[in-house]
């Protein structure tokens, strides 16, 4: 753990894509780039991106998400309806064998509500994701400036499509 948390002081002190990637697998599940966009201090809400690939040969489902760093946490997706794009509250994201589900800004993402700390760049923050299979699975989420845009995830989604996109609820 101590090795870990030396990692992420020396990732985010870089400002480096390094610092964004820090995987991790569990079971069959391998979750790649968890990440925040950094807010102001005064945001209520926020959203975690990652991806997940299901590497084994049964089906997945997530079902939850949580952190101390909010006062709930929700997974949502966005879905355009009348010209504009929206956000929903799902149940849960099946992640079938073989595939890899992205949540990313614009698509899935993880809604944290009533933030208690601010997202600062180059801070990190634990997120418990719940599995139907996979049990319980803790991550790291690393919070990402301006700066950092377009480091993380792949190059074959874009990351700033819907970066205007504001979250009301
Ligand atoms: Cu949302």
């Amino acid at each position: 753990m101590r090795l870990i948390h030396i990692g992420l002081l020396l990732g985010a002190a870089m400002l480096s894509a390094q610092s964004m990637a820090h995987d991790h697998t569990a079971g069959d599940l391998h979750i790649e780039h968890p990440w925040s966009r950094a807010l102001p201090p005064v945001a209520p809400t926020g959203a975690a991106y990652l991806s997940i690939e299901n590497r084994g040969q049964h089906s997945d489902r997530l079902l939850a998400a949580d952190t101390p760093i909010a006062g709930h946490a929700e997974l949502h997706e966005h879905v355009h309806q009348d010209g504009l794009m929206k956000m929903q509250q799902i149940d849960s994201i099946e992640i079938a064998p073989g595939e890899r589900v992205e949540f990313t800004p614009g698509g899935h993402h993880i809604m944290l509500f009533d933030l208690k700390q601010p997202l600062v760049a180059g801070s990190s923050y634990p997120v418990t994701l719940t599995f139907e299979q996979a049990g319980e699975v803790d991550i790291e989420v690393m919070v990402r400036g301006e700066e950092d845009k377009g480091q993380a995830g792949d190059a074959h989604h874009s990351t700033h499509e819907h970066e205007q996109h504001d979250h009301h609820h």
